[in-house]
């Protein structure tokens, strides 16, 4: 089996230090949690900005700022920024950090209920225009999908030649609104992608372990990260997001998978 890249989404949009004092905002908090999940053995991290007051941004500077941050602590880690941002940003704030020419950004693939009214929103056009812009920039996509018909939106669009191929999917499961965290929803979206991806499972709140270890047997790869969880275990909150990724490798070191390293996670991903 290759190797097993860990992504850590260190700081997400939507969770607060009202969860957990740890969740980062300023710079140095951002940096802090990338080197923990890097020391732990992250290849990759999913990288949301904030202001200093911990409202969600996408302004380039800020995430050139924080990039460079990142860069000169984990010399040769993937970062891979969001264009999601946070529910209700348009196209053109989501796209900013894109113009960085990151190796790797989101490109989320469908509209879902994102709990409560909340709504969010990636048109067909908006995923052509978002594609567009990364292969004219030279950015690896990172499929984000929430259901199966995602997976079938990024088929069409692989084939109308918004994304290229290989295609590299997460499955992001147990949203509210999204699809379920289950074995058998698992099984589906690996069937459902065409031959030659790869994925990554990202498995919310309760299900982040659980999806992981699944994900580590079924030769995918795997994200944690406060983004998505911010418990170590039921009830206790999580120090770092290097803790949620230590817990990872001790999975997968049971499980006798081993772990690729940023050099070794390119070479997985065709960057
Ligand atoms: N914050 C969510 C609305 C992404 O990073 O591409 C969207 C999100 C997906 O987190
Ligand atoms: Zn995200």
């Amino acid at each position: 089996m290759e190797k097993l890249i860990i992504t850590a989404a260190i700081s997400g949009a939507e969770v607060t230090k009202e969860h957990n004092p740890n969740v980062p905002y300023t710079v140095d908090e951002i940096v802090r949690e990338a080197k923990s999940a890097y020391d732990a053995g992250a290849s990759i991290i999913h990288l949301h900005v904030r202001n200093d007051d911990g409202k969600p941004t996408q302004d380039r500077e800020r995430y050139r700022q924080c990039i460079d941050a990142i860069k000169k602590q984990c010399k040769d880690v993937i970062v891979q920024p969001s264009t999601g941002g946070a529910v209700g940003m348009s196209s053109e704030e989501r796209l900013q950090p894109v113009d960085l020419k990151p190796e790797m950004a989101t490109l989320d693939c469908g509209t879902c209920n994102f709990g409560g009214d909340e709504i969010f929103i990636n048109t067909e056009n908006m995923i052509k225009e978002f594609g567009q812009k990364m292969i004219d920039l030279g950015v690896k996509p990172e499929v984000e999908v929430f259901d199966k018909g995602m997976v079938d939106t990024a088929i069409r669009m692989n084939k109308k030649g918004f994304i290229k191929s290989p295609m590299h999917f997460d499955f992001v499961l147990g949203v509210n609104g999204g699809m379920s965290a289950t074995p058998r929803d698992v099984v589906y979206m690996v069937e459902s992608i065409p031959t030659g991806s790869t994925f990554t499972v990202a498995g919310i709140g309760r299900h982040q372990f659980p999806m992981a270890t699944l994900a580590i047997l079924m030769g995918g790869h795997v994200r944690v990260g406060f983004e998505d969880n911010l418990n170590i275990e039921k009830g206790v909150l999580a120090k770092s997001n290097g803790e949620l990724v230590e817990k990872v490798v001790r999975i997968a070191k049971e499980l006798g998978r081993e772990i690729a390293t940023p050099e070794e996670a390119r070479k997985i991903l065709n960057l």
